[in-house]
């Protein structure tokens, strides 16, 4: 393999750039260009002082570390050099360094080598890409939780227990006419086993697809209710034009926000009511479609106007979503109570209702604890043992491996004939590796990695 080079740090002006060299032309590369005042040369694992030079040109004063194959992130000799961070030196180092063989990384080059090197698994490759990418505490946790392994540790469990049942049907295959049925019930209580397991990993994809893409919430409601205001307060910016006049927003206006570290893609929508305004009415349209793609609906009331027909209208709208009633502007005199809002809308209750006040900044804690609890994510901020599956390649992957063992166990109960139990078991052991890379086609590994930053 060729030796590569990329910028770990990003490129700008910084204190400090580190440029990464992987590969077996590592040491001689650096060699020609490093130039220190002591005598000896680049130990693995130390850092030395001295300076970039190259035909009498003086670079930059740098720091220089090597990490000795194997015992490197790539697996591979690895050299790193700490550089200032300015935009230009960096680059004529990074210039020099392939001028003198080594070839620029390629996105995710780096982990990619480490998982061909066999450093890591491919969960853990994707552990890494989630966790520069996580953008809330939750992900964060998935992804570290994963980077440790244990993601890892189970599939490895899964796989043995999977080859064993394997090794104990084909050892009984030839035998079959007078294999006792004892036998049998003891292979099918081992597939038993193994559903179960996979079943409780999949317990969570729901939360794990949540988790990493976000809850869709369309804050719906009649005009002037404060959904803007809404938006604004919890993305925390002046995003949606916020007056007294209904109607006042037209189009929806997305906003990523973070609610206790839960992501929540949120729409604001435009009032919806009857009106004979043609650019409102394309507005309204709009939200309604909205509404059937959202997860998640916060249906904003006036607490200082009693309900009306328009509410009812809404609810007929969005009663069969997931809905969180927020009775906004509480800090006003209230025209109606929760007893009303229980009679009204039937499935109200208190554990999807909140009262709040976005001038008063009252009710966001309730508001938090309610979504948490409707997608069953408080136990996962509070539980970290649980693996979340946050990837749809595991996902999918898991999904295919169960049907496999209940294949493979229907099969068994029909009294089919045992190699063709051991034909779904070995798809079902296939899959299970496919997931840590061990058995897995070369198009999908570089369209994961490809997935990664340049320089890592
Ligand atoms: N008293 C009080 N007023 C609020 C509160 N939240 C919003 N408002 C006011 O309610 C009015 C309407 O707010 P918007 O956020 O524009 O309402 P909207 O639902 O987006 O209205 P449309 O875009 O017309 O559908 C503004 O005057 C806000 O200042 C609150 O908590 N208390
Ligand atoms: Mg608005």
């Amino acid at each position: 393999m060729n030796t590569i080079v990329g910028l770990a740090t990003s490129i700008s002006n910084s204190a400090v750039n580190i440029i990464r060299i992987s590969g077996n032309q590592s040491v001689n590369i650096i060699e020609k260009i490093f130039h220190t005042n002591t005598k000896s040369s680049l130990n693995p694992n130390e850092i030395k002082h001295g300076f970039i030079k190259y035909n009498e040109e003086v670079f930059d004063e740098v720091l220089v570390s090597f990490m000795k194959a194997p015992k490197s992130y790539t697996g591979e000799d690895v050299i790193e050099i700490n550089c200032h961070g300015g935009i230009l030196v960096t680059n004529k180092i990074l210039n020099l360094v392939i001028s003198l063989g080594a070839k620029l990384a390629e996105p995710g080059e780096f982990t990619k080598r480490a998982f061909l090197n066999g450093k890591i698994d491919l969960t853990k490759a994707e552990a890494i890409i989630d966790l520069i990418y996580a953008k809330s505490d939750l992900e964060l946790k998935c992804a570290i939780n994963q980077t440790t392994g244990k993601l890892y540790k189970k599939l490895n469990f899964i796989k043995e227990k999977i080859v064993n049942i394997l090794s104990h049907v084909e050892v009984i295959i030839d035998f079959e006419d007078e294999v006792e049925d004892v036998y049998k019930s003891d292979i099918e209580n081992d597939i038993i086993k193994i559903i179960n397991e996979v079943q409780e990993i999949l317990k969570y994809k729901d939360q794990g697809v949540l988790i990493k893409q976000g809850i869709k919430t369309c804050i719906v409601g009649k005009p002037n209710v404060g959904k803007s205001s809404l938006l604004n307060y919890l993305c925390n910016e002046k995003k949606a034009i916020v007056t007294d006049i209904p109607g006042t927003t037209r189009d929806i206006i997305e906003e990523k926000v973070d609610i206790g570290g839960i992501i929540l893609n949120l729409f604001d929508t435009a009032g919806i009511r009857e009106s004979s305004d043609v650019v409102e009415s394309i507005g309204i349209n709009m939200a309604k479609d909205k509404i059937k793609e959202s997860d998640l609906i916060f249906f904003v009331l006036d607490l200082t106007r009693d309900l009306d027909e328009e509410d009812f209208r809404i609810y007929e709208l969005i009663k069969d979503k997931n809905i969180i009633f927020l009775l906004n502007k509480c800090e006003e005199i209230n025209m109606f109570d929760t007893n009303e809002i229980f009679t009204q809308f039937k499935n109200s209750n208190e554990d999807n209702l909140a009262k709040i006040s976005i001038k008063e900044n009252l009710g966001f804690d309730k508001l938090t604890n309610l979504i948490k609890d409707k997608f069953l994510l408080s136990d996962l901020s509070l539980n970290t043992e649980s693996i979340i599956l946050t990837n749809n390649r595991h996902t999918e992957a898991f999904n295919n491996c169960l049907e496999c063992l209940n294949d493979s166990l229907k099969s068994l109960k029909d009294l089919m004939p045992l190699d063709i139990v051991s034909i779904d078991i070995r798809k079902a052991l296939k899959y299970i590796m496919n997931i840590t890379g061990e058995d897995i086609n070369e198009v999908i590994v570089d369209n994961i990695f490809s997935k990664f930053c340049i320089g890592k």
